[in-house]
């Protein structure tokens, strides 16, 4: 398999985590975001994704999966084991929401596009865009702090797709200098998690084309 990625994208950086997870061998295409006014515009990127953004996940098939919530989900679903959502319904979705807080809630309104909205069109300062990005990560993580249990992990002693992207998106946070004090469970998972080999693994400073 070929994962497109970018060593700073924390929708990449949850992949290589479920695919570290389930133990799959990949190969890093690096597809780096700013060079060259982003690589990820290039017309042969455009063919892999038509929406121009990593990760894209190029299976043995040819077969390109787009999107990490739909990528590990499929993971999930052909490699099952470890599982990464519990057995009931009521408990995977409850897992389900707190990947979505930080897939749909937080991490659209943080990533490259809107940020460069506002310095480029809005003219925001960086101050200005600096109180929007930690005041999103705040408004998630606030959710996110009394919905999870930890014991060590997200929904206790087992890995879920809740901790797969809780863990990048604490990396954004202290990228950004975002304090994160108020959050000591949400703290505390991160701490427990990137104990494990599989979350090591995928920081993005491990990465073949970290900077
Ligand atoms: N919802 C998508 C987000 C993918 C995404 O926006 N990736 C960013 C990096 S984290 C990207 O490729 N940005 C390039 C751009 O916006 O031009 C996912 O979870 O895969």
């Amino acid at each position: 398999m070929k994962l497109y990625s970018y060593f700073r994208s924390s929708a990449a950086y949850r992949t290589r985590i479920a695919l570290n997870l389930k133990g799959l061998a990949y190969e890093t295409v690096s597809i780096h975001l700013t060079k060259d006014g982003g690589r990820q515009h290039a017309p042969e990127f455009r063919a892999v994704n038509p929406q121009k953004r990593v990760p894209a996940l190029a299976l043995d098939s040819g077969e390109v999966l787009l999107q990490s919530l739909a990528i590990i989900e499929y993971l999930d679903e052909v490699h099952p084991d470890p599982p990464l959502l519990p057995k009931t319904p009521i408990e995977r979705a409850r897992v389900r929401a707190v990947a979505q807080i930080i897939a749909c809630d937080i991490h659209p309104l943080n990533n490259t596009g809107p940020l460069n909205y506002l310095r480029h069109a809005i003219k925001a300062d960086q101050a200005a865009v600096q109180d929007w990005y930690a005041h999103w990560i705040a408004a998630g993580f606030e959710a996110i702090e009394a919905l999870i249990e930890p014991g060590p992990y997200a929904f206790g002693g087992n890995v879920t797709l809740a901790d797969v992207f809780i863990v990048p998106q604490v990396t954004n946070a202290h990228r950004f200098k975002v304090p994160l004090d108020r959050f000591p469970n949400i703290v505390a998972v991160d701490a427990a998690l990137n104990k494990l080999p599989a979350f090591d693994a995928a920081r993005p400073e491990r990465q073949p084309d970290a900077e």
